[in-house]
């Protein structure tokens, strides 16, 4: 049978983390595992994974870090327990479920007639779509996606959003060896690796509008946090730019998947 894992961070996401849910997508798909990353939670994030992998512990595992570390390195460290494993198809979720879980099949649809890589979840309000964003959330990712498109040379919508689902490839593996240097906008020093070890990846990527998104209260994101972005770019610009720096990336990345 196909399979696919679903990572999902969590910090401190014992309010917010619908176990109903995740156990329904799981019992309708017996080839979907969710591998939780507890992000040295301080709340009962803990015991929610643990009752989680009590329900079906087929389907659903968990990573526990003892330390916060941060979505992507959590993300990460998920990536390299997946890649040990046999799934086709590997992905991240944000765990409180903006991206509704029904949308894993679709991307997972789009996997496996082949041909595509990597798909993106894309927040474009169009009719007959529900993508309920806060007007100020939007009008900041509008600006912060388009300066991501720029850098990245590739005409892609929405960077951020927390739903993506992989190929599993050695180019993946190479892309999570090494730490990220940046903390939040980590996807976009994501896909700046994958382009680096491919320069023609993005061939591969689809872009999926999604057909219902919605904010979640309780995002720990802060408003100074956007500025942070900005200058996270300025990184990811020197990674993929400036020659003295991409050699050394780029060897690290290589050398660290072997
Ligand atoms: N903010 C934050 N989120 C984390 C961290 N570690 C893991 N996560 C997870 O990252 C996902 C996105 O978090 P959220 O606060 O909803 O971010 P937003 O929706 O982008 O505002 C959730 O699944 C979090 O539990 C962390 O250190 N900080
Ligand atoms: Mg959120």
């Amino acid at each position: 049978m196909r399979k696919t894992t679903i990572i999902v961070p969590c910090y401190n996401e014992s309010g917010r983390l619908s176990k109903d849910a995740f156990v329904e997508a799981a019992s309708k798909d017996r080839g979907l595992h969710f591998l939780f990353v507890n992000d040295g939670s301080t709340d009962r994030t803990l015991e929610v994974l643990k009752d989680l992998k009590k329900a079906s512990p087929g389907q659903f595992d968990y990573l526990d870090l003892e330390k916060n570390s941060g979505k992507a390195e959590a993300v990460r460290r998920g990536f390299i327990a997946a890649l040990e494993g046999a799934s086709a198809n590997i992905g991240y979720w944000d765990a409180d479920l903006a991206t509704p879980l029904e949308e894993i099949e679709k991307f997972c649809a789009i996997l496996d007639k082949g041909g595509a890589t990597l798909v993106i979840a894309s927040r474009v309000r169009l009719l007959g779509r529900d993508i309920q964003r806060r007007a100020l959330r939007h009008y900041l990712g509008r600006v912060f996606a388009t300066f991501a498109s720029l850098l990245l040379k590739i005409p892609v919508y929405d960077t951020q959003c927390g739903a993506k689902v992989f190929k599993r490839s050695d180019d993946l593996k190479r892309a999570f060896s090494r730490p990220f240097k940046v903390k939040w906008t980590f996807d976009v020093e994501l896909f700046a690796r994958l382009l680096l070890l491919d320069k023609d990846a993005s061939l591969t990527w689809v872009e999926y509008p999604l057909e219902k998104w919605a904010d979640v209260k309780g995002s720990k994101l802060k408003r100074g946090d956007f500025l942070k972005g900005g200058l996270e770019f300025l990184k990811i610009f020197g990674i993929l730019y400036l020659p003295f720096i991409r050699r050394g990336y780029l060897e690290g990345l290589k050398r660290n998947s072997k």
